[in-house]
């Protein structure tokens, strides 16, 4: 049996806030009668976890005048589910109260931004008439679980995989009647019943997972410390950066497909902050192997442990990866067995991991086929010629056809009776939609967050800046003579990490106005962090940051090496001592003068090209033509 720790004597404000709210309730239902534009900092607090973000148009802020207040909508749907009904409602919703586009998450969900308070509610209850929700999107509790997008009929692990993701975020949903209550008044939604081994898991284990006598036996009144993040896989599919989440189940099968159980991996989390180091991103930790039969309470354990000992003192030290990393896995591992009741079996050896997209037709296993569509940062809407919007509601009032959202900000239509190929085929070609494999794969595998405008913690752009600076990375990469090469790039406005740039080969990560952090050295299957290479690099500086480490890459790259790997295995010092020597070829050839420095000056000028990773000429005449320019 575990004690439940006596809960620390200080915790932050929105705990206070979550145990008044009497289980999610006030003060949203309150001020939603109310006839306001926006709802005060504590509401909103307590709205995030029924799925919406109250943010403002940045583009439209005026200093003394109100802000341009509207709401963002996320849904929750596990494994990037969405029926083709609940597609076209979100369609015609974001035409009707949103900014007429919808978003495809990182985590499989969509989001509708721009609605305006006044609609909140009839939104929120057409989605959940649709047998859609955005109960738990967001908010301190289990988010959105994922799973790869494949539809594989024939492939029992996929199927699994599926099948437990939907089970996990059942196990894990919050169980409180607010949510009806407030957007439905009162009308209970067509649920589908959970499972019943979820239903019992509910119930049973004695060793404190479960709050008997709680509207939320799995969270209490409290809820979590903070957000916490599942996904199941299946061995050698990471579409899902399975390193990233706070726990990931990799489905175990035997020969004949039969579910065995999984290998558990928990700790990752990407968010951070500028300069404050005790913030990090993490990867993580492969924790043991439980038989399918435990896998509810093995769920239970974990969550009841960053529950029960998760920081809720200071929020920004209150996700499970900074338990795991306080107290390290072995003593992570005996408190959760703790609450298991048994010994967690040792991990299971897996292949090693792929990144996929599922992009392109394929076979889905049972004679029908899926579709794979590219959308640009996730952004699906009509602009000029690209009209996905418009593309994706005729195949859908046409066809039916279920979808999976993925991971990389795409979609996956399913289902396809093999004589509708051409004329999908066609709308979309119609429609201005490339395929795949006319996209450039630096577009095709990047990934950026919304940002500005409507990101309220956004310090720069990020979707917006992206497609021109995917641009100019080509160019580059065309100049220095590497026109084939790609590789994964993503970009975020602030270091949250919502893109998932830490997993990136080239990640580029808002610090302040126009300027990034770049983070290199990252596996191309997203199974290795990168690194800072240079903080707060101005954008129009990009070629000159960049160019070097291409050249260096093409003249010292092992055949077939990507451009992560290589970043990794030559390390930062060889690319900063290549960068401070090198002459881009446009400079070569240019009149040049032999200016003499005293050696103090020339050490202290080395040690500041390696640092910032440019060259010693190029920071010499920066210095003298500031110089002049201020005499
Ligand atoms: Fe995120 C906050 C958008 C995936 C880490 N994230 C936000 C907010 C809600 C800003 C806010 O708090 O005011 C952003 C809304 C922007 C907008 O205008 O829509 C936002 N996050 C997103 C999405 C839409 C990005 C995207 O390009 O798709 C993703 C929604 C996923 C979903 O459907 O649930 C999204 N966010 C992520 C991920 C990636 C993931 O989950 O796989 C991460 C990093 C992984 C992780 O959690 O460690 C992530 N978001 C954060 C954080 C930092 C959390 C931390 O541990 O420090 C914040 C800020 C916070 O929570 O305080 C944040
Ligand atoms: Fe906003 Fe930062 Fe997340 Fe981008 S990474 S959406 S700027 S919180």
């Amino acid at each position: 049996m575990v004690t439940t720790p006596i809960s620390a004597p200080k915790v932050s404000k929105v705990e206070g806030l979550k145990e008044r709210s009497n289980g999610l309730r006030e003060p949203v239902a309150t001020e939603l009668l109310q006839d306001t534009t926006h709802f005060s900092e504590d509401a909103v607090q307590i709205l995030k976890f029924h799925g919406s973000y109250q943010q403002d148009n940045r583009d439209n802020r005026i200093k003394g005048q109100e802000k341009d207040y509207q709401f963002m909508l996320r849904t929750r749907n596990p494994g990037g589910f969405i029926s083709p009904e609940l597609y076209l409602v979100l369609d015609q919703l974001s035409e009707t109260y949103g900014n007429h586009t919808l978003r495809v998450t990182t985590r499989q969900g969509f989001q509708i931004h721009g609605i305006l308070k006044k609609n909140l509610k009839t939104v929120i209850a057409e989605i959940v008439r649709h047998m859609g929700s955005t109960l738990g999107a967001c908010g301190d509790l289990n988010r959105n679980v994922m799973a790869p997008p494949a539809p594989y009929k024939d492939r029992p692990d996929y199927v699994y995989a599926r099948e437990y993701a939907d089970r996990i975020a059942d196990l894990l949903t919050p169980r409180t009647g607010a949510y009806y209550e407030i957007w439905l008044d009162g009308e209970k939604a067509i649920t589908a019943e959970p499972n019943p081994d979820v239903a019992a898991a509910l119930q049973t284990n004695g060793n404190g997972t479960i709050k008997h006598d709680s509207e939320e036996p799995i969270y209490g009144t409290h809820y979590m410390p903070r957000k916490f993040k599942c996904c199941v896989t299946v061995p050698g599919d990471n579409s899902v950066d399975l390193f990233s989440q706070d726990v990931s189940l990799v489905v175990l099968t035997d020969g004949s497909g039969n579910l065995q159980g999984f290998n558990v991996y928990a700790g990752g989390g990407l968010g951070r902050t500028h300069n404050k180091e005790e913030t990090f991103a993490r990867i993580a930790d492969p924790i043991g192997y439980v038989d399918k039969d435990d896998v509810y309470d093995l769920m239970k354990a974990i969550v009841a442990t960053q529950r029960d000992y998760g920081d809720r003192a200071n929020r920004r030290h209150a996700r499970m990866k900074y338990l795991i990393h306080d107290w390290g896995v072995d003593k992570f591992r005996t408190q959760v067995e703790a609450y298991f009741g048994k010994p967690i079996e040792p991990f299971r050896p897996l292949p090693e991991f792929n990144y996929l997209d599922y992009l392109g037709w394929h076979e889905q296993g049972d004679g029908k086929l899926f579709l794979g569509i590219s959308i640009e940062n996730g952004r699906v809407k009509d602009e000029g010629s690209f009209q996905l919007k418009t593309a994706l509601r005729e195949i859908e009032q046409k066809f039916s056809l279920p979808m999976r959202l993925t991971a990389s900000q795409n979609l996956v239509l399913y289902e396809i009776d093999p004589d509708h190929q051409s004329e999908i085929q066609s709308i979309l070609d119609r429609c201005g939609i490339q395929p795949e494999t006319a996209i450039d794969p630096l577009v095709r595998y990047s990934m950026a967050c919304p940002a500005l405008p409507t990101c309220g913690l956004a310090v720069t752009e990020s979707e917006r800046a992206l497609p021109g600076i995917l641009e100019r990375i080509r160019a580059l990469l065309v100049k220095v003579g590497l026109k084939e090469e790609h590789f994964i790039v993503r970009m975020t406005g602030c270091p949250n990490g919502c893109a998932r740039p830490y997993l990136a080969e080239l990640g580029f990560v808002g610090q302040s106005p126009n300027a990034y952090q770049v983070w290199l050295g990252a596996a191309p299957n997203q199974t290795r962090l990168s690194q800072t290479y240079v903080d707060n690099m101005a954008i129009e500086d990009l070629e000159t940051t960049l160019e070097p480490l291409f050249v260096c890459f093409k003249k010292n790259r092992k055949r077939g090496e990507s451009f992560g790997n290589f970043c990794d295995r030559v390390g930062f010092d060889t690319l900063r001592l290549f960068a401070s020597t090198y002459e881009p070829a446009s400079a070569r050839g240019k009149a040049r003068y032999r200016v003499g420095v005293y050696d103090e000056i020339y050490t202290q000028l080395k040690a500041a090209s390696l640092e910032q990773g440019k060259p010693m000429t190029e920071l010499v005449n920066a210095a003298i033509a500031a110089y002049l320019q201020n005499s």
